[in-house]
């Protein structure tokens, strides 16, 4: 694979120098935005394979091109061991990103109009659980309801109130900006309770199910869970779509040839590494030290009397008040950060009074900082670095020896996949 790089270096310069540039952003700084993550330097062999080269419109043994002998074999592999890690009964894992899976979920189940009973956006819930900016919220009766921003609580009585009376179909959990697990009894009860599809979108947690340090919703009777594929699952960019029998054949007719043409069969092939790879102890050593390492950080910030969301958390990520906690909002944060070579990236906040291009808040999670190889300790002297930064964005000699002292750290914890 790295020869490969090398080849470019011969042939496309241009590209070659922003490469290597990003190679050095990776390893010289600290990348805290909880949606990203190191993949398995497997899944980059994976990717830069062969199977780039072949279109597979179809499915396993139904296809609408020839000569798909191997690209039968890694679907069927990724399919099987989806099933397995997840303890599902169908797994689809061709959908080429996060929003078209949870897209292809509605439109494959539902008809436009039909309600949809989802977690607000600035409570955590992602664009495409309704916001009025995306498609899905134009073409769906999105309801959305909140959590209680004091300790991230859902008021179960009243999303069964608004169950009962919006009447939706589908019932969906899942988020991509809150730090806490989800009560899934008592979604599937509601769910129940109004005869709605039940439906989790694990993107941000797939891996640490995968890795048994969360729940699996499937274990609770859930009938669909979809999570993209490279967060922290550590596989290609994309996404699956995991459900029971029932719903497997209208999943894969929305999915193709609803949504999508041919399939990117090189992170399928990736994609079927990866779930190997999550079956091993070592990655379930991996996701329980992302939540070790999410707790640590949390300490740092509500020892030096910093504003978390929530007041903590369950899962890989912190929600940070930077407004009530410095007193600058979340773009000042994150450029602060940058500044020493911390990515993060700025948040809006349950309720947030200002926009989402400068927010109140900023993200902060553990899976890639994990990948390198931190543990507790190693998230205790980062949280001194950021609070510490936080509180002094205008301290340029402070900032920069920040930045030499994280760079130096940094050095410690090769970056997988690139050493
Ligand atoms: N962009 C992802 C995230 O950062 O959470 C969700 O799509």
């Amino acid at each position: 694979m790295r020869e490969n790089i090398e080849f470019l270096m011969e042939n496309d310069g241009e590209l070659y120098e922003a490469m290597q540039g990003e190679e050095e952003r990776q390893r010289q700084g600290i990348e805290l935005i909880p949606s990203e993550n190191y993949a398995f330097p497997e899944v980059l062999a994976a990717l830069g394979s062969v199977f780039t080269n072949k279109y597979s419109e179809g499915y396993p043994g139904r296809r609408y091109y020839g000569g798909q002998e191997f690209t039968d074999r890694i679907e069927n592999l990724a399919r099987d061991r989806a099933k397995e890690v997840f303890r599902c009964e169908h797994a689809n894992v061709q959908p080429l990103s996060g929003s078209g899976m949870n897209q292809a979920v509605y439109l494959g189940l539902l008809e436009p109009g039909d309600t949809i009973l989802a977690m607000d956006l600035s409570h955590g819930g992602h664009l495409t659980h309704g916001a009025p900016v995306s498609h899905m919220g134009k073409l769906f009766n999105f309801v959305r309801y909140v959590t209680d921003p004091s300790d991230g609580s859902f008021d179960f009585d009243q999303i069964l109130r608004d169950a009962r009376k919006h009447k939706p179909k589908l019932m969906l959990c899942g988020y991509t900006s809150y730090p806490r697990d989800i009560d899934y009894k008592a979604f599937k009860t509601i769910a129940d309770d109004v005869g709605a599809i039940s439906m989790t979108d694990a993107s941000h947690f797939g891996g640490l199910v995968a890795g048994e340090a969360m729940a699996n919703p499937f274990d609770f009777g859930f009938d669909l869970v979809t999570t993209t594929t490279h967060k922290s699952l550590r596989g290609p960019r994309g996404g699956m779509i995991l459900c029971k029998e029932k719903f497997a054949s209208k999943i894969d007719k929305s999915v193709f040839p609803g949504l999508q043409g041919g399939p990117h069969m090189n992170a399928v092939a990736a994609l079927a590494v990866t779930l190997k790879l999550v079956q091993s102890s070592h990655f379930k050593d991996y996701a329980d030290q992302v939540l070790k390492n999410s707790k640590a950080l949390a300490e740092v910030f509500t020892e030096s009397e910093s504003t978390l969301i929530t007041g903590g958390t369950d899962n890989h990520m912190l929600v940070l008040d930077t407004v009530k906690s410095y007193g600058i909002d979340g773009k000042v944060a994150e450029e602060t950060l940058d500044e020493v070579n911390v990515t993060t990236n700025k948040q809006i906040i349950p309720d947030d009074p200002n926009p989402p291009l400068r927010p109140s808040g900023i993200r902060i999670g553990t899976p890639a900082a994990t990948a390198r190889g931190m543990k507790e300790s190693d998230m205790k002297q980062l949280g001194s670095w950021i609070d510490r930064s936080l509180r002094s964005p205008s301290d340029k000699k402070y900032l920069q020896r920040t930045r030499m002292e994280i760079t130096d750290f940094c050095r410690n914890f090769p970056v997988p996949g690139l050493e």
